[in-house]
């Protein structure tokens, strides 16, 4: 009853909220974006009636190695963008917690020089483990800055592991930020991260050894083309400086255009959505699953297992066919 009774008064003050965030109200928006993070009481509600909202910003994934210049970049592309007059969220999202102070300090003064500017909405996210899944929580979060009305938003990301390859991959366009000197550093990200870049910049490119990494990044791509034939171009900057940032924005249009030229627009967010939708089903039957469980039944059962009591496989069935059959 106390749900329904919350959910009520929730979907009643969820118009006005709505019309507020979508006016460019910061403080709806902070709300929003706070009560989908959290998995706050009404954060599906909400998602629910922001939905029709979005599909008009473009989502830009931002991600390269810790002091990459990431944070920098994104703060003069996002500079540039509000020249044109279009309006920017940028998610800064730290999944690897022993970068989280700093950034999450540097983030707060980045916040104050933007604050006189509404067009400029900044967000950090430190929370791995957080209820929905790290890529999940800034998809949600990025589906609001969409529904607020922001033309663009940037996703900010060291690039280092699977999370951040899963939160990249929901961008509609991709940049992988590489700096001189990594060395070894080149080789960890090449994994998975080179793939998915749609844009290359070279930061920092006032240091020696700028060369050398066009050349390494050549390289990789004459071993290999992509699908959809783009050869992602390389453009170096100085973010410090704002050296380059034109040049960025203009390989991220060209990029916009290719897409919209060639179709792939809709192809690339059935894509995303494939991959999206898996995870929000992942997330509902787990769910499902846990509404079965007591607290300390899954102890229970992973002491049995590790015992060697029971086999797990035939457990996890059990579970599973209890969810079908809706039994408890
Ligand atoms: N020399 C030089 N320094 C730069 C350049 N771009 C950024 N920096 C400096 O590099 C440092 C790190 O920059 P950030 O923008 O915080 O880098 P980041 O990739 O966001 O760092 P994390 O979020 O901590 O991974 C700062 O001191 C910047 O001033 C550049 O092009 N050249
Ligand atoms: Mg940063």
């Amino acid at each position: 009853m106390y749900t329904c009774f919350t959910l009520d008064s929730l979907n009643h003050d969820l118009q006005p909220w709505i019309d507020r965030l979508r006016a460019g109200d910061p403080r709806a928006l902070a709300r929003a974006i706070s009560t989908v993070e959290n998995r706050a009481p009404g954060w599906s509600e909400l998602l629910k009636a922001l939905f029709p909202h979005t599909g008009k910003a473009r989502i830009i994934g931002m991600t390269g190695p810790p002091g990459a210049g990431k944070s920098t970049l994104v703060d003069q592309l996002a500079k540039h963008y509000r020249k044109e007059n279009r309006t920017v969220g940028i998610i800064a999202v730290d999944p690897t917690s022993p970068y989280t102070g700093g950034a999450i300090l540097g983030d707060r003064i980045r916040m104050q020089d933007h604050f006189s500017d509404p067009g400029i909405y900044i967000r950090s996210m430190a929370t791995r483990g957080s209820l929905g899944g790290l890529a999940r929580t800034t998809a949600d979060v990025a589906t609001v800055l969409d529904a607020s009305g922001r033309d663009l938003v940037m996703i900010e990301t060291v690039g280092v592991g699977q999370d951040e390859i899963d939160i990249v991959r929901l961008a509609d366009i991709t940049v992988v930020i590489l700096v001189p000197g990594m060395g070894d550093d080149v080789q960890t990200i090449k994994a998975g991260i080179m793939e998915i870049a749609d844009i290359f910049v070279i930061n920092k490119s006032d240091r020696e050894g700028a060369e050398r990494v066009e050349r390494e990044i050549r390289a990789m791509q004459s071993l290999a083309t992509r699908s959809d034939h783009w050869t992602p171009p390389i453009v170096k900057t100085v973010a410090s400086e704002g050296t380059g940032v034109k040049e960025l924005a203009a390989a991220i249009a060209q990029y916009e255009a290719f897409l919209q030229k060639e179709n792939l627009v809709l192809e690339h967010n059935i894509h995303n959505w494939q991959e999206r939708l898996l995870e929000m089903l992942r997330d509902a039957m787990l769910d499902k699953a846990r509404g079965h469980l007591t607290d300390g039944q899954v102890t229970r059962y992973a002491a049995e297992v590790a015992e060697h009591r029971r086999d797990p496989y035939t457990l996890v069935e059990e579970i599973v066919g209890k969810l079908e059959s809706g039994k408890p």
